[in-house]
């Protein structure tokens, strides 16, 4: 690291320092601001016209920004903030290094975590987790990180403005990747404030599947928020052939209100530093990899899944009536997998990588295995595996 990206980072630390007492009282008062501001709106919407017309709400509308969509009386940026499990590059099947230019831009975003339940979620591509990257041993990989998405005009924060986010002093976004060897992993070279691009460029010389994230002042609060990925560096020779695969995250959230309490939901600083999420996700919100937007497989079909926790909590990653038939622990996707396993822990800024044949249809479910945060917080995702029953395999047996 030069005396340039020192300065930056000290400046970045001291900055972060002086402002981060003031931070939950600033984003209570933001939500409680958001609440009341939407809780008028939905008054307004049931008044007479006549009423309507007498009443001063100029303010109001000057306060809020149109909302690009609506869920209730909750304005949200994106109809969707989970990335799907199947959104991953396909295997790469080259023999030789190449050039692979990553294009990523910052975006934060309102949408909801569940129903009526909204949060500002700080995203990598628009989406939590961020895009899967895939390269192969010996690539060089650049990275080119933007703040704000390339040429969209500046989708102003109507709760969180650009200028409360340069005072807040965490205007900045970065990222480090855990496939670099580097100092920092890249962060010191990637620090982006508000229209600002960077590039960097790094040797993957270390097969493994890895864990990305922002690195910018308050870390553990850019990462809470959601800016977190996976990158593959698969090995010269590539991977086994499969099937299906599939890319799942699990993320810790903290909200001011408890889990399902409803309303615009500000980060509680409190929480995230007393370690005390109030929901677990699998790709970013309640339910995102349910129902249309299951896993799914056929009988027969060999299975790949890549899951890391982007956040700070591990998981007890365990699919309810799977055996994982190879699992490769902790990135480390050249040593010999352990076989036949039930349940694995997952430690922050960690991935897996797990390989099975489907072989019962049915549903399936994704959990983290400290259950209450499977029923309780959120912890849930559905595999729906289709075909034939096997009831050699599996069957009811009624005496
Ligand atoms: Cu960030």
């Amino acid at each position: 690291m030069n005396r340039t990206h020192s300065l930056l980072l000290l400046s970045l630390a001291i900055s972060s320092t002086i402002i981060s007492c003031s931070d939950e009282a600033k984003y209570k008062a933001m939500a409680e601001k958001y609440n009341a501001v939407q809780a008028e709106k939905a008054k307004h919407k049931a008044m007479s016209a006549e009423e309507m017309a007498a009443h001063p709400d100029e303010a109001l509308h000057h306060a809020m920004p149109m909302p690009v969509e609506t869920a209730g009386a909750h304005k949200i940026d994106t109809a969707e903030i989970g990335r799907n499990a199947d959104d991953l590059p396909p295997p790469l099947n080259r023999t030789e290094a190449q050039l692979v230019s990553v294009d990523l831009y910052t975006d934060e975003l309102i949408a909801e975590m569940m129903p009526e339940v909204t949060y500002q979620y700080w995203t990598y591509n628009g989406k939590v987790p961020g895009p899967f990257i895939r390269a192969r041993a010996g690539d060089q990989v650049e990275i080119h990180l933007s703040h704000g998405k390339p040429g969209a005009a500046h989708q102003g924060h109507n709760v969180h403005t650009s200028a409360e986010h340069a005072a807040a002093g965490h205007s900045a976004h970065s990222i480090d990747l855990h496939a670099v060897s580097g100092p920092g992993g890249g962060a010191p070279l990637t620090q982006v404030v508000q229209g600002e691009e960077k590039s960097f460029r790094f040797k993957a010389m270390h097969p493994g599947i890895y864990v990305y994230h922002c690195a910018s002042p308050h870390v553990p609060s850019h990462i809470a928020n959601g800016m977190y990925g996976m990158i593959l560096v698969e090995p010269s020779e590539g991977l086994a052939k499969v099937d299906r695969e599939f890319y799942v995250m699990q993320g810790d959230f903290y909200t001011t209100g408890k889990y399902g309490a409803k309303g615009f939901q500000a980060l509680s600083k409190e929480k995230l530093l007393a370690e005390q999420p109030d929901y677990f996700l699998f790709n970013g919100r309640v339910n995102s990899l349910s129902g249309e937007r299951a896993l799914k497989a056929k009988v027969g079909e060999k299975i790949r899944l890549f899951v890391g926790v982007g956040s700070h909590v591990a998981s007890n990653f365990h699919i309810i009536g799977v055996v994982f038939d190879k699992l490769y622990k902790d990135g480390a996707i050249t040593n010999p997998p352990l076989k036949d396993v039930q349940t694995t822990n997952i430690s922050p800024g960690s991935a897996v990588m797990i390989e099975f044949t489907a072989e019962v249809p049915g549903k399936y479910l994704l959990v983290d295995h400290s259950l209450s945060r499977a029923i309780d917080k959120g912890a849930l995702a559905e595999l729906i595996i289709e075909g034939p029953e096997q009831p050699e395999l599996y069957q009811q047996v009624n005496h």
